[in-house]
């Protein structure tokens, strides 16, 4: 960096930040606790935020992305509903100079250039670790064990990547079958309407798959209503780790939770800052997370924050 670059860079980054950020909706628990913390960070970090809810629509969030531009905004952040379909939006972001920070969920852009850091889950580890410990469970089983699964929003990131992950573990063990996969678009009403209509279908489910706790939570209501023991009769096996969840886990009614942290505005606002003040930053900024049975969220119950 010249010194004129450096000049320029402490200059931006002591003046007041505002950033453009443009968010999914609000589907799920872990989508307000996410929204939640990237309010109060930006408070925190003195960062002025415009935000905008694109109710899981790609469409709105091209416009509110479009509108920052216009606004020149100093940073646009956002958490892109789908994977693909961005290049032409980020290119203008890249045109006017304005850098561009994705939370929680990834683009397949292929040109990573233009955007300067993803800080999100691992999604794949994340569907792998619900897989092994499905495999686990099921290492001395004889007979066939039908899977049904709740899918995220299609073509999202955490749909995507959390299938592949628990396909690729179970299927070392040719016994565990997926043998009905749909999606519930991330909310409890969708996750039962679906589970419903797998209960329908198929006589004989063993095991529930969800892409998120509020799908696992919506086909719980479908489970008890048609009579059956929800993490008894039906194992069910779901990501997230929202209070709602571990309270389900905490009563035996989810039997397995891989966590995937929301709480990504601190690190958010530290990039921002980062990037503003000319500091190359590491392509991928992966989050922390745990897995729990429902012995683990009883006792862990009481610590969750969101
Ligand atoms: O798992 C789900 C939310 O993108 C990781 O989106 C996020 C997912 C999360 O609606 O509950």
């Amino acid at each position: 960096v010249s010194p004129s670059t450096a000049a320029v860079a402490t200059a931006k980054a002591d003046k007041k930040i505002t950033m453009g950020f443009a968010q999914v909706g609000a589907e799920s628990g872990w989508r307000s606790a996410n929204t939640k913390s990237v309010q109060d960070s930006a408070k925190e970090a003195g960062i002025e935020l415009k935000f905008s809810d694109a109710q899981q629509k790609q469409e709105n969030q091209i416009k509110s992305i479009r509108t920052y531009i216009q606004q020149k905004v100093d940073v646009i952040a956002f958490s892109p509903v789908v994977e693909s379909g961005w290049d032409t939006v980020l290119k203008e972001a890249k045109d006017a100079g304005i850098p561009v920070i994705l939370t929680d969920r990834a683009v397949d852009s292929k040109d990573t250039s233009l955007y300067k850091t993803f800080i999100g889950s691992d999604f794949v580890e994340e569907g792998r670790s619900a897989g092994k410990w499905v495999v686990d469970k099921y290492k001395d089983a004889k007979e066939t064990v039908n899977i049904v699964e709740l899918q995220g929003t299609t073509g999202s990131a955490p749909a995507n990547d959390r299938k592949a992950g628990f396909g690729e573990i179970i299927k070392s063990n040719p016994n565990l079958k997926i043998i009905a996969s749909q999606t519930g678009d991330f909310t409890r009403a969708k996750g039962k309407e679906v589970m419903q209509a797998f209960l329908k279908a198929n006589k004989n489910i063993n095991v529930l798959y969800a892409h998120n706790d509020d799908m696992a939570l919506g086909a719980i209501q479908a489970i008890e209503e048609a009579g059956l023991k929800p993490g008894k009769d039906i194992i069910i096996i779901s990501v997230d780790g929202v209070k709602d969840g571990f309270v389900a886990a905490s009563e035996g009614k989810i039997n397995f939770i891989v966590e995937c942290n929301p709480l990504l505005g601190g690190q958010l606002m530290q990039a921002a800052k980062d990037v503003l003040s000319g500091k190359e930053l590491p392509k991928r900024i992966v989050t922390k997370e745990g897995v729990f049975t429902s012995e683990d969220a009883k006792r862990e119950l009481p610590n969750r924050q969101y």
